[in-house]
């Protein structure tokens, strides 16, 4: 792969070895790193390519995110507002009623979304939770809008009863590297994670995984990251990239940096060519970024957004801003396969 690296950096072609229609499995940190320290216009033009191969370049999916029941999570993710072990000022609520989440989910159709991802601080469901959430999921549906959960692990019994419900997406992120895990989540391990993630492929739900970027991890964890991502059984079809939203009273705030407007739109290359098939989102941290970065990252390769102006618990940008910043871009609200 060396070599094909040194031929697309030479003559500024996208042909490599695997070609841009190649997925793999098999990526290494060295790889990563030679596409992360491309000139960047070699990189942006390899990224822009394979993105073209299979995407639409002018459309982005846009998603909405409800949080269904917030705070009070035993986990103790050291870059969450939701986690009982830190004093944030985030207030525990109970599960939503149905009624409330399908009306929020109404609204977020009108205003544009596509995608519905329902949000639970929960280390696990609940049978009777998980009940009234496939309950959800169902009515949801019904409203013709791709629906997603994350509601923490989940066993294979209960990954199919959401897919029977009618669950397309389920999100669920490993978050970091390997090596930088254990420093920011002690409750659950990676391979939990993992086997979550195993257990609704299983069902049939496409995945949605990805991580946060700014904790105070290395260019090498944030790579790790990728390559964990890109190296699983079958690639998720959405990869979210979060940057850490602020949170006061969360320990990685001793940690946390701000990463360099370049470095995000590398990454965001970087995971565009190692994922060609699959969904890149601009997750948490849009409000931290200009509309020159966001441009960036979309030529970059991201073609997802969350709309709304808030997240869970954290800002997003303002819907208004968004609509203009598409509009000035040229970009449309949809998704579409149809290469360029
Ligand atoms: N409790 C479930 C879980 O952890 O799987 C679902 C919700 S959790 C909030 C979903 C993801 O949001 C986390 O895995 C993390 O990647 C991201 N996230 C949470 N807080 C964040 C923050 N302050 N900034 C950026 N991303 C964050
Ligand atoms: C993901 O990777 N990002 C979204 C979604 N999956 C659930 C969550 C972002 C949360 C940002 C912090 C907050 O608003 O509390
Ligand atoms: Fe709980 Fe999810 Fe927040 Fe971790 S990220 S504390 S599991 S809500």
């Amino acid at each position: 792969m060396a070599d094909g690296l040194a031929e697309a950096r030479n003559d500024g072609q996208v042909q490599d070895m695997h070609g841009v229609n190649a997925l793999r499995y098999d990526w290494t940190r060295a790889e990563a790193l030679a596409l992360y320290d491309l000139p960047f216009a070699d990189l942006m033009f390899r990224a822009q390519s394979v993105h073209r191969a299979h995407f639409n370049p002018n459309h982005v999916e846009t998603a909405s995110l409800l949080s269904i029941k917030t705070g009070g999570c035993p986990e103790d993710c050291g870059y969450c507002s939701q986690s009982a072990h830190y004093d944030t000022g985030v207030k525990a609520t109970k599960l939503m009623a149905q009624a409330d989440v399908v009306a929020t989910a109404r609204r977020a159709r009108d205003a544009g979304a596509t995608r519905f991802c329902m949000a639970a601080a929960w280390r696990n469901p609940k049978e009777r939770d998980l009940d009234e959430v496939c309950r959800m999921v169902s009515a949801v549906k019904d409203l013709s809008m791709e629906t997603c959960a994350t509601l923490g692990m989940l066993t294979a019994p209960q990954a199919a009863r959401l897919r029977e419900a009618g669950l397309d997406f389920y999100n669920h992120n490993v978050d970091t590297s390997p090596e930088f895990y254990d420093q920011i989540i002690t409750t659950r391990t990676l391979q939990d994670r993992i086997d979550t993630l195993a257990h609704v492929r299983e069902a049939g739900i496409k995945v949605c995984c990805g991580g946060i970027i700014g904790m105070g991890e290395e260019v090498d964890d944030r790579l790790g990251m990728l390559v964990l991502l890109s190296n699983l059984p079958e690639h998720p079809e959405s990869v979210p990239i979060n940057l850490w939203n602020e949170v006061k009273g969360v320990p990685v705030n001793d940690t946390a940096e701000r990463p360099d407007p370049i470095v995000l739109a590398r990454l965001v290359a970087v995971a565009r060519i190692m994922m060609p098939n699959s969904v890149v989102r601009l997750s948490a941290g849009r409000q931290y970024m200009t509309d020159e970065l966001q441009a960036l990252c979309f030529l970059a390769g991201a073609n997802s957004i969350f709309i709304g102006d808030v997240l869970l618990t954290t800002k997003n940008p303002q819907t208004t801003r968004d609509a203009d910043l598409l509009g000035r871009l040229g970009m449309t609200s949809a998704l579409n396969r149809t290469p360029a």
